[in-house]
């Protein structure tokens, strides 16, 4: 049975697992882990036994047979005391032999910063990254009749504990222990399409009917040019286009609504066939000084003849008629 000690001390780890759990598929990246390089100078086991063979009378080193040398790679939460038994929460990973009793990964002479990917380990991890976290490095002798739990095989572990967010960067961890000296980088990588310190931002970056934008590093959109609003689907229209009157589907353009017309969709269209008019709302035909009706086709002076009656002709009174006909 359960008793309450046993209940308190496993229920930090059910949180933890239960953060996990819920955090599952809504992120996922990589702890990336590399070999640079490893000095058993003695071909020692961690007991001080030698991993194979026997130690030479001459320099008391374990020559005659080295190591062969694996890793084994154990991450899990962060832990103020280490225990090298329990459960390798964040993931595991493990090598082939690797090398003898001194191996490195660094590169050739030609290119001496660049590491050789053979010493590389990735434990992959789909949930959302605490940033602080435990590393266990062990260096192991294989035998051909090793198992798992041949615990006597071990020949260094390193314990690390740090806290660390996605980037490229490498930090690199030198452990120089009473048997081996392990020279080892780690970094931590988001998949892809995957942003944020804790990589749980999905944003996939695509510039199609859907969206037109691209991923900030905290993995907020970022629309492309010419368009904005939610999922940058909104394009913007030419600069000047009045959105009252025009739109757009892409960027730059200016699509006049019916009965609106121009560049920037800021003019009315006049009624067909209208002649001296302008408009303030489409179809009108509001005529231009001394002209009108419905096609503001008539001059006022012909309208104003046609509407006005006749003027009498003016009868003149007390003027001689003959002085008139001369003028
Ligand atoms: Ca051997
Ligand atoms: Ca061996």
């Amino acid at each position: 049975m359960w008793n309450r000690t046993r209940i308190r001390n496993c229920f930090p780890i059910v949180c933890l697992l239960l953060t996990l759990w819920t955090e599952v598929s809504q992120s996922t990246g990589y702890f990336e882990l590399q070999l640079i390089s490893v000095e058993n100078v003695n071909g020692e086991l961690a007991d001080g036994e030698c991993c194979d063979g026997y130690r030479s009378s001459v320099d008391l080193r374990c020559t005659q047979d080295e190591c062969d040398t694996y890793f084994k790679i154990c991450l899990k939460e962060y832990q103020m005391e280490v225990t090298t038994t329990s459960t390798c929460t964040f993931g595991a990973g493990s090598t082939q032999v690797l090398g003898g009793n001194m191996f490195s990964f660094k590169g050739a002479k030609n290119n001496p910063n660049k590491i050789d990917e053979g010493g590389k380990i990735l434990i992959p991890f789909q949930f959302a990254w605490p940033r602080t976290y435990t590393v266990i490095v062990a260096a192991w002798d294989w035998d051909n009749s090793t198992r798992n739990i041949d615990e006597e095989l071990l020949i260094e572990r390193s314990i690390h504990t740090g806290m660390i967010n996605p980037g490229d960067p490498w930090q690199t961890i030198l452990h120089d222990g009473p048997v081996a000296r392990i020279v080892y980088r780690i970094r931590l990588r988001c998949d892809e399409n995957y942003y944020s310190n804790k990589c749980n931002k999905l944003c996939v970056p695509r510039d199609d009917y859907f969206g037109h934008y691209r991923c900030e590093p905290s993995g907020a959109q970022l629309c492309l040019g010419g368009w904005m609003g939610s999922d940058c689907r909104t394009a913007i229209c030419k600069q000047g286009c009045d959105l009252l009157h025009g739109s757009c589907s892409a960027p730059g353009e200016c699509k006049c609504n019916y009965g609106w017309q121009g560049q920037f969709c800021d003019e009315c269209m006049l009624f067909p066939g209208c002649v001296h008019g302008t408009c303030n709302v489409p179809w009108q035909c509001k005529c231009e000084r001394n002209w009108g009706g419905l096609l503001c086709d008539k001059g006022m002076e012909k309208i104003k003849n046609y509407f006005l009656p006749p003027i009498p002709k003016p009868r003149i009174i007390g003027i001689d008629p003959l002085l008139l006909k001369s003028q």
